[in-house]
């Protein structure tokens, strides 16, 4: 599992299914690697995948990189479904009633969790740590949900590597650093651990970040419970990259002013998810020192509120939000990658 490719060998991707369940994925670009997949997927059960994918590089080196175990829950029944029923237009005009009302019944269903920071586990840390933590998640992911809603209550800064479905870079860094694509996934520059596994990310970051304290009440067991629910309601919204998203990223980092269970922050999460934009997340949440430095930069402590040092433009409404990300990075005109 050793083995790391670095981010600008991982560019883009086409993986190609061979009859026998066997795929290739080749890069585009003249990087010569290569990342072959055997075996097969057949299990619908609670079985691990058993595809494996050796990657490769010019130096010749290999390593094992697995698929996500293939079904853990139910959810991995709805994912699927879900990218079916939401396969419209991300970028088309939406039903602003329907948008805020989904998302408004999505934050109550996860009310106690991702809106409030726990002073006494933050108080025992002095500050934000020295390098930003890397999430590599996806919005409709709800163990990627109580990831976020940790790093909210926890007051933690982070850069978030979305991972939707169809991915052309995140998803194989992940394969490649891992050595399976599942999610979430946490690097932590600080200590030098990486992490599959919710449950370990979120223990590890109170235990780390938190000063030990226990996780909220209620946070790791409510995943299946209402966990899931944000996901169905935005049926599926956040899952799947946007055929247009950009294929290479932008070149600086856009900048999100959020906290996790804000309504409106979802929206604008969802769309970042869509187009594979990675970010830094400032988290805001009920008490956070970040409050602070959004009214001064802002003038309110409202959010969402997106800076794009790309283009010099900073927006505080989500459906402008939205609307921005799709104009400036839904348009590309490079086809994305066939996906198998
Ligand atoms: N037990 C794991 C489950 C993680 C999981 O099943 N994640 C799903 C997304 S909901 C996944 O990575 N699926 C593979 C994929 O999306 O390709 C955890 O709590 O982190």
């Amino acid at each position: 599992m050793g083995h790391y490719l670095e981010r600008s060998s991982l560019k883009s991707w086409s993986p190609v299914r061979h009859p026998q369940k066997t795929a290739l994925r080749h890069c585009h670009t003249p990087c010569n690697l290569k990342l072959e997949l055997t075996g097969t997927n057949s299990s619908r059960k609670r079985r691990p995948c058993t595809i494996q994918c050796k990657a490769s590089n010019q130096e010749g080196n290999s390593s094992e990189v697995e698929k996500a175990p293939a079904a853990s829950s139910v959810l991995s029944f709805l994912c699927p479904l879900l990218k079916l029923v939401s396969g419209g237009d991300a970028a088309a005009p939406r039903n602003r009633f329907l948008e805020v009302a989904s998302t408004g019944f999505s934050s109550l269903a996860r009310q106690p969790w991702g809106s409030q920071v726990r002073t006494d586990a933050v108080a025992a840390r002095k500050a934000q740590p020295a390098k930003r933590l890397q999430v590599y998640e996806f919005e409709a992911c709800p163990f990627c949900r109580r990831v976020r809603e940790s790093l909210t209550e926890l007051d933690l800064e982070a850069e978030i590597y979305p991972c939707p479905k169809d991915s052309v870079r995140h998803r194989a860094a992940v394969g490649a650093k891992g050595g399976k694509e599942m999610f979430p996934y946490l690097v932590d520059p600080n200590t030098g651990e990486a992490m599959y596994e919710s449950s370990d990310i979120v223990k590890y970051l109170f235990r780390t970040y938190g000063g030990g304290a226990d996780p909220t009440r209620g946070l790791l067991e409510s995943t299946l419970v209402t966990g899931w629910v944000p996901t169905l309601l935005r049926a599926g919204r956040g899952m799947t990259r946007y055929p247009k998203a950009p294929v290479e990223a932008p070149g600086k980092m856009l900048e999100l002013y959020s906290y996790e269970n804000n309504q409106f922050a979802r929206l604008v999460r969802e769309a970042l998810c869509e187009l594979e934009l990675p970010y830094i997340l400032h988290n805001t949440g009920k008490g956070s020192a970040g409050r602070a430095v959004l009214l001064q930069l802002k003038g309110n402590t409202q959010v969402p509120y997106l800076v794009d040092p790309n283009t010099a433009t900073s927006v505080g409404d989500s459906e402008e939000i939205v609307k921005y990300l799709f104009k400036t990075y839904g348009q590309a005109s490079t086809p994305a990658p066939v996906q198998a």
